[in-house]
């Protein structure tokens, strides 16, 4: 059993406010200055974890994504580098809402007997930040909660969300065949690197990418990335004001770029540029361009799954290894054009699944090589051991299926495959654009995106929302979707589905259909049904 008076003595220094808490699709995320307890309580949870997994090491994240400066949140990272499974999210909630110490103990006590895990093993957490002020304290509560259990901690500073799914994954698999690379920045860049100059090599560069950094840990690692890449890639960065914490986020980064679909401030743009904007822990990236009549034009993460998608066949054939296929994974989020065109240009299979990475990974981990994005720009490719295995026992019988060959290899490097990251989604995508020779205004080509609305409804009790078919259709409130349905019928290509927010206290409600003014006329009916 635990030491009841150490966790005492340090839960004294983390009192919990009066607040309920709960770990969703982004962990715990909130204003920071209402984080201390949650995150020492998480701490225990982390250490809980790791010993139950017989001392593999557990992650430990510290960001808030692209929610504004004040707020903060955490995360915890299974050993591969996934997120962390999904039934211990409720061990997390319950802990960081027990109302005493004594609820705590009891509680852990619980976990301990029903999940079997044994006290005396070891257990190792490894811990990054983004750039936010409030995350020097939240990693000391951290670590306070690591003491109540004993357990070893190695602080990384700040890091990219998705190097600290890296580091995770090769600590746990060092020395093993499926070992992963350097567990270190260092060795993310150099691994990144060498995959991405071996699929660009010979390629006449392209103009430099103008990259937008939302003001967050994105701006000081890629320009710590840059010298790796030597002259494979031209960057040049804006929104690189990490020293101004309001900055942060603040009208820049994918996610303003993404919901607005307009450019960042900072960033001029003229028709000749290709933009890109990274969020606040450069997890998501979404790309963008100016048409020559001016206006906006963007490339989000549907635009990128297609784009990775249809290289990756044209590379599966090229190599002569077709018994590899390759399938995609959305949510309803997707742009009905997109999954179109994915099924009807691309002959690829989709499948749709609830909001959330872990829901798509998961989905994704089906497929010999599964893409997979959310609309927002939040993604990656996972490759399956068995199409890896062919990938490097191929050789080949020509010495253009030998270069084919060499080219799948190096971009399953490049790609991080524990995570969407938004580093190694640019150098997937520019890979692409280089090979091609493509502007963004050719990527764009593939297919024309219907107009879409995203609006959020405030509502007085969002739980009396509940969906199914991947949050396609609401079997409650009775009657409300026979409604929706009603009206959805009136317009051309119309499409439109309520789902509750995860993160958010709002209703969301998506609708598309064949023009900007169909669109808005439907998302304002629908939204009108769910007030
Ligand atoms: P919610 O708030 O559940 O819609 C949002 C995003 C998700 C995902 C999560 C996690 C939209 C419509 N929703 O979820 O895609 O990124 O946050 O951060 O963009
Ligand atoms: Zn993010």
């Amino acid at each position: 059993s635990i030491n009841v008076e150490n966790l005492s003595a340090l839960s004294a220094k983390h009192p919990k406010p009066a607040n309920t808490f709960t770990y969703g699709t982004a962990g715990f995320r909130m204003k920071a200055d209402l984080l201390d307890s949650v995150i020492f309580r998480t701490g225990i949870l982390a250490a809980l974890r790791s010993k139950k997994l017989d001392g593999k090491v557990i992650g430990c994240m510290i960001t808030a994504s692209h929610n504004p400066a004040a707020d903060n949140g955490v995360k915890l990272v299974d050993p591969m580098g996934e997120m962390l499974e999904g039934s211990w999210e409720a061990h997390a909630t319950a802990l960081s809402n027990a109302q005493s110490d004594e609820q705590m103990v009891d509680y852990i006590h619980s976990m301990v007997s029903s999940l079997k895990i044994d006290l005396t093993k070891p257990a190792n957490v490894i811990i990054g930040r983004d750039t936010r002020p409030s995350g020097v304290d939240l990693v000391n509560a951290f670590v306070d909660g690591l003491k109540v259990l004993d357990a070893k901690s190695t602080d990384y500073g700040i890091l990219t969300t998705p190097q600290l799914h890296y580091i995770t994954r090769c600590l746990n698999t060092a020395g093993t065949p499926e070992a992963y690379g350097e567990p270190s920045a260092e060795g993310y860049y150099k691994k990144l690197a060498a995959a991405f100059k071996t699929l660009v090599d010979g390629k006449t560069r392209l103009s430099p990418l103008i990259l937008d950094c939302a003001n967050g840990v994105g701006a000081p690692k890629f320009q710590e990335f840059l010298p790796y890449l030597g002259d494979s890639l031209s960057v040049k960065i804006v929104n690189d004001d990490i020293d101004n914490p309001s900055k942060l986020n603040l009208n820049s980064g994918a996610d303003y770029v993404k919901t607005g679909q307009r450019a960042p401030v900072g960033l001029k743009m003229t028709p000749q540029d290709r933009c890109a904007s990274f969020d606040g822990d450069a997890d998501r990236i979404v790309y963008y361009y100016q048409d020559e009549d001016s206006t906006f034009k963007l490339l989000d993460g549907d635009k990128i799954a297609g784009l990775a998608a249809m290289f990756i066949i044209d590379l599966v054939k090229a190599a002569g290894i077709d018994s590899i296929k390759v399938g995609v994974v959305q949510t309803a989020y997707a742009n009905g054009a997109s999954t179109q065109y994915l099924r009807n240009t691309l002959n690829v299979p989709v499948s749709c699944v609830p909001t959330g990475v872990k829901h798509l990974h998961h989905e994704a981990l089906k497929y010999d090589v599964g893409v997979y994005f959310e609309a927002n720009g939040h993604g990656t490719v996972v490759f399956s051991p068995s199409a890896l295995k062919t990938i490097y026992s191929a050789e080949g019988s020509s010495p253009a299926q030998a270069v084919a060959i060499r080219s799948l290899r190096a971009l399953s490097e490049v790609i991080n495959q524990t995570v969407g990251d938004a580093f190694s989604d640019l150098l997937l995508v520019e890979t692409i654009l280089t090979q091609r020779q493509w502007t963004p205004k050719v990527w764009d080509q593939a297919y024309t995106d219907l107009p879409n609305r995203l609006v959020k409804v405030v509502v007085q009790d969002r739980s009396i929302f509940k969906t199914v078919d991947a949050e396609r259709k609401l079997v409650e409130p009775v009657g409300l979707q026979d409604a929706i349905d009603a009206i959805v019928l009136k317009f051309r290509d119309g499409r439109s589905f309520v789902r509750p927010s995860g993160t958010e206290d709002v209703v969301r409600v998506y609708a598309e259909a064949a023009t900007r003014s169909e669109t808005d006329e439907l998302a304002h009916r629908i939204g009108g049904l769910v007030f």
